[in-house]
């Protein structure tokens, strides 16, 4: 009898804490690097509730910086990429980080980084708030 009412208690606090997030993480790839230099993280981020959410950090305990990073076109034709605050993803809509657009950009890593390879990538979202995901060492996209 013990049992089941432990049972229960842990199943209803599952049902509490997990689903406060619509945000689905689909994808996750980090291109491989050598220790010192840097590397960047994908993925796609689906929102399928009803509000926006923006993404405003993320921890990679392996790289001295992380910064969300855009790719533009610089007037010669060139492209760059720079910094931003923080992405908005809109409601009902997929936002997909992706070599020459949208990446993560980890920089100063503090160990090899090597294909095959699977590192905890936790997200942070204004509503969603923490999302943890792994994300897979590749030097391509990973097929969804
Ligand atoms: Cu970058």
């Amino acid at each position: 009898m013990k049992k089941i009412f432990i049972i229960i208690f842990f199943a209803s606090f599952v049902s509490v804490t997990i689903p406060q997030t619509k945000l689905q993480i689909k994808g996750a790839w980090i291109r491989p690097a050598a220790q010192g230099g840097n590397s960047a993280l994908f993925f796609e981020v689906m929102n399928n509730s009803n509000q926006s959410d923006t993404l405003i950090a993320i921890t990679f305990e392996h790289s001295e910086i992380v910064e969300i990073h855009e790719t533009f076109k610089r007037s010669n034709d060139m492209m760059g990429m720079r910094s931003v605050e923080y992405v908005l993803v809109p409601s009902k809509s997929t936002v997909k980080f992706k070599p020459r657009g949208l990446h993560i950009m980890l920089i100063g890593l503090t160990k090899d980084i090597k294909i095959g390879e699977q590192y905890e990538v936790k997200l942070v979202f204004k509503k969603a708030r923490d999302v943890r995901i792994k994300a897979v060492v590749s030097d391509m996209p990973k097929a969804n």
